[in-house]
């Protein structure tokens, strides 16, 4: 006759124990997933006289246009300043383009002929430093907008062909004689050839592109933490140096590396804590003392 063993004596849990352990088992994987970590831990922080430069490619001059960043600013620009964000051409140059930050407020615009802004957009958010934001300026060939956050924050009609032969600038403005800086962290730099909808800025400007997107000629995730490059994640091979040279110089914006926060070492402690308690239980029903 077949001995009659029990669950716990072949060291299987009881029903309860297993009710135990599943939840305990529950909870913990909503823990560990439930660190949701902010879009705006890292990316380059300019210090005032950094930069990454882009060498100049067809691929950044397209007819129609949109240029997305996050950009926290460190420093505001004084009302006849700009702190340059991304910067392609200069004053000299027919079809340039800008966006800035200047006075408190965003700046998107277009240049040409020895004139930095035929055509310039002002957001009427007032910038707040130290704070992340997201801004957008498309150019569909006729009307400029700009974009804070998603919101539409102006439009002007505008008429020019954007292209010239020069560099593609971050957190610079290459003025002959009067050079232009940002102080503040740059990520997820974005360069269209086509001009967004309110739309589609919205559906993308919280997370990262896979970087196949249409019409997406320039991506700098700026996530990279190391190096002197700042790779462009959209397959054109737009690739941005660091600084003024191929190595370490004093042009170079540092990497912001992302690290855990305080709240989500405590979270991993606990989910430690938790995961003990789960083997503690597991181990005391295999010797029969789990309840
Ligand atoms: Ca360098
Ligand atoms: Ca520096």
């Amino acid at each position: 006759m077949m001995p009659d063993f029990t669950e716990r004596e072949l060291g299987r849990p009881s029903q309860s124990s297993r009710k135990w352990m599943r939840f305990l088992l529950t909870l913990m994987s909503v823990v560990l997933l439930a660190p949701s970590r902010s879009a705006a831990e890292d990316g380059l922080l300019f210090g005032g006289d950094d930069f990454v430069v882009v060498p100049h490619s067809s691929s950044l001059s397209p007819s129609q246009l949109t240029v997305e960043c996050w950009v926290n600013v460190a420093v505001l620009a004084g009302p006849s300043n700009n702190e340059f964000i991304v910067s392609k051409g200069n004053d000299g140059t027919q079809g340039s383009y800008y966006l800035s930050q200047n006075g408190d407020q965003f700046h998107f615009y277009l240049g040409k002929n020895g004139v930095d802004q035929v055509y310039a957009l002002t957001s009427s958010l007032h910038v707040q430093t130290n704070h992340w934001y997201h801004v957008a300026g498309t150019y569909d060939g006729t009307n400029l907008h700009i974009y804070v956050d998603g919101d539409l924050e102006g439009t002007t009609p505008a008429n020019i062909a954007i292209g010239n032969s020069l560099e593609l600038t971050l957190g610079y403005h290459n003025r002959p004689g009067v050079p232009y800086w940002l102080s503040g962290s740059l990520r997820e730099v974005r360069i269209w050839s086509l001009a967004r909808t309110q739309g589609e800025i919205q559906a993308t400007m919280n997370q990262s592109l896979v970087g196949t997107e249409p019409g997406l000629v320039g991506y700098w995730r700026l996530n990279e933490a190391s190096g002197q490059v700042a790779h462009d994640s959209s397959g054109n091979s737009n690739n941005g140096q660091l600084g003024s040279t191929p190595d370490v110089d004093t042009n170079d914006p540092t990497w912001i590396a992302s690290i855990p926060t305080l709240s989500e070492w405590g979270i991993i402690g606990m989910s430690l804590v938790m995961f003990g308690a789960v083997l503690v239980l597991r181990r005391r029903q295999v010797i029969g003392l789990a309840p």
